[in-house]
């Protein structure tokens, strides 16, 4: 089929609540259970562009479903042009503001339209982009939570043996530093040095406390240090790259290509790690990866590991994908991970289908 020929029929979008293995305990915030709104783009042509994303709380899902809908209803008849419809949603919200819920939106939209255009190519999605079917390096952060250092050992070792991991991350931000780097030195003794360890603050210091306490990691041979502090405060994790010898890494909460651009110009960061949902999509990813590659910084991912492996290989400084399993409960064919790469699956599209039996049992009730 010509893929041009592609016209939107309908857009549904449906949310299920899954219960997370290993919860989420971070500085900021706890997260037991972990929401997803599930996107079918259906097309005249009969075939079906899937996205899902994950928008943290379940009472996100209110808000956000009557904007993924609405766009099923204001593009019907149109070509499922990824670019065009990219440009037409932002457009369509414009008076709301680029950022936050709209960018969220369009960026359910543009993955189920690029995921479409894929299956009607007959291809998968890194190979519509350009790319070519492999193994993306991976690290595990399925867990590693704010736990008491006495436990993450144990669990660092699960973690590695999940899928022959060569990296996993670990959260930091416990009350005492010192407990902190017990945490640290409690996954080295238990996975050994040549593991590499991410450290993510979830931007949960002040800026005092971040100097204090990036500083006394510092030579603990750290990947990368994540977001230490708030995500907007971008002169200050200038202050933090300046510093340290640590790489910092931000990244998961730019809205849009722009703060990506607007980051590196601030020299906020050695690292990015753009989540799909916020950047735009595959379309602002393509354009955020761009920025980064022709600046020399590393890119990796956030969330969305299926979605995420295919632009990794696509991706021109690609670094690492970040690996969760947290959307496994409601796929048919969950993806698999081996000696430490995910495993992109030889089929059209981004090798998404939802096990229906499964959305039902978790529906989410509003
Ligand atoms: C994170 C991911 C998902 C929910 C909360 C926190 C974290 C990460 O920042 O980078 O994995
Ligand atoms: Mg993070």
């Amino acid at each position: 089929m010509e893929t041009g020929a592609l016209t939107l029929r309908s857009v549904t979008a449906r949310a299920v609540v899954l219960k997370l293995k290993r919860p989420i305990v971070a500085r900021i915030m706890t997260i037991p259970d972990w929401p997803l709104i599930l996107i079918d783009l259906h097309t005249d042509q009969g075939v079906t562009g899937r996205s899902y994303i994950g928008p943290y709380q379940a009472t996100s899902i209110n808000y956000l479903l009557p904007l993924i809908r609405d766009f099923g209803s204001l593009f019907k008849g149109q070509p499922v042009a990824p670019a065009d419809l990219y440009a037409r949603a932002r457009k369509s919200l414009h008076l709301m503001g680029y950022s936050g819920m709209s960018m969220i939106a369009v960026s359910a939209l543009d993955m189920a339209a690029w995921d479409a255009r894929a299956k009607a190519a007959g291809v998968p999605l890194c190979v519509l982009l350009g790319g070519s079917i492999g193994p993306v390096h991976a690290y595990n952060s399925n867990g590693l939570w704010l736990a008491e250092p006495a436990a993450v050992g144990a669990e660092a070792s699960a973690l590695r043996d999940e899928g022959g991991f060569g990296a996993l991350k670990l959260r930091l931000g416990r009350a005492q530093l010192r407990d902190d780097i017990a945490a640290i030195e409690a996954v080295r003794n238990a996975v050994g040095g040549d593991i590499g360890l991410m450290a993510d603050f979830n931007q949960g210091l002040d800026m005092a406390e971040a100097l204090a306490r990036c500083h006394a990691i510092d030579n603990l041979g750290l990947a990368w240090i994540e977001e230490p502090i708030l995500y907007e405060n971008f002169s200050g994790c200038a202050t933090l790259a300046a510093q340290l010898k640590t790489p910092i890494q931000i990244g998961e909460n730019f809205y849009g290509p722009r703060d990506l651009a607007d980051a590196l110009a601030a020299k906020a960061c050695d690292f990015v790690m753009p989540d799909l949902m916020r950047i735009g999509g595959v379309t602002g990813w393509l354009h955020a990866a761009a920025i980064a590659g022709a600046a020399g910084i590393p890119v990796s991912t956030h969330l969305y590991p299926e979605f995420s492996a295919h632009m990794m290989r696509v991706t021109p400084t690609a670094h690492w994908l970040e690996w969760q399993d947290w959307a496994d409960p409601v796929l048919q064919r969950p993806y698999a991970v081996k000696d430490g790469m995910t495993q992109i699956p030889d089929v059209p599209g981004a090798g998404i289908a939802w096990d229906e039996a499964a959305v039902k049992r978790h529906a989410f009730e509003a």
